[in-house]
């Protein structure tokens, strides 16, 4: 058995089984009616939400899970992580880290990056997302407005080469220090992250939040 999981109540555990089957309106209607019944905001999501999308992941990594699943209960969380958010704010709880995740300049593709994005915000992480085609330029300003990782994503073997060419910008405009680097994408390997000077590399979107959380310890 790994670590003790919090004793979740007959309505919280089918926010946990919603989010796993990826029903929106279970998860939202579930969380709405928990604040009102005056749960802690911080609990539904550190004791029901994440802990779900986690099985999710480890689901996804046992092959149990396929990408479709991965994304309807990411979705699923994401409905109840919107009722969440702005009470958490109010509350004070404290995000993990903050990501700024984009996928690199000339590649289009952002149904990966998406998922990281979603995968980083159900384990605490506040994401700011640069979005599709993101140029050097546009990770340096989001490192120099403060961000604890820089999460890059590419999908075709002629992009890659733009996450050497960030960091280099990264280098360049004296803020590589401050800044945690990962990336990630279908032709990315750990390898390639050693040889152009990344500080993490991760295959899936679940072991991209996990990784993220290790590398601001
Ligand atoms: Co494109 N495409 N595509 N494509 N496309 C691939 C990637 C390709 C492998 C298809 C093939 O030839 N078999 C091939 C790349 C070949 C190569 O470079 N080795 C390819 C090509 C060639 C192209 C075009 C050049 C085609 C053309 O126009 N001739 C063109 C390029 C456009 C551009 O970007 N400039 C192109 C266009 C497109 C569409 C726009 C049609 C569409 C993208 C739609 C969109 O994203 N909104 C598309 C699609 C859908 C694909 C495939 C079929 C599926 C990609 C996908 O979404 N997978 C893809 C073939 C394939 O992958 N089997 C293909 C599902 C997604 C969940 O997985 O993105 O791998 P993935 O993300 C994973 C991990 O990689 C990882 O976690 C995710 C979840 O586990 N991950 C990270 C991703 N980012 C991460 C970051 C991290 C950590 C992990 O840390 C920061």
């Amino acid at each position: 058995m790994g670590q003790e999981a919090a004793e979740l109540t007959v309505r919280q555990q089918e926010i946990f089984e919603g989010v796993l089957r990826g029903k929106r309106e279970v998860v939202s209607e579930g969380v709405a009616a928990e604040l009102k019944a005056g749960t802690m905001p911080g609990a539904l999501l550190f004791d029901v939400l994440i802990p779900a999308m986690k099985e999710v992941g480890d689901r996804f990594e046992r092959n149990e899970y396929f990408v479709p699943e991965m994304l309807i209960a990411a979705r699923a969380m994401q409905s109840g992580m919107a009722l969440l958010k702005p009470l958490l704010v109010e509350s004070g709880v404290e995000p993990v880290g903050k990501v700024a995740i984009g996928t690199v300049k000339g590649d289009l593709h952002d149904i990966g990056k998406n998922l990281v994005a979603m995968m980083m915000e159900g384990s605490g992480f506040e994401v700011v997302d640069l979005g599709v085609d993101a140029s050097p330029d546009k990770f340096v300003n989001a490192v120099k407005e403060g961000v604890d990782v820089l999460a890059m994503s590419a999908l075709l073997t002629t992009t890659m080469p733009s996450m050497k060419t960030t960091i280099d910008a990264l280098v360049e405009a004296g803020v590589r220090d401050q800044v945690k680097v990962l990336i990630g994408g279908a032709p990315v390997t750990q390898a390639y992250a050693d040889q152009i000077g990344a500080d993490g590399y991760a295959a899936d979107a679940s072991s991209a939040a996990t990784k993220a959380e290790e590398l601001i310890g």
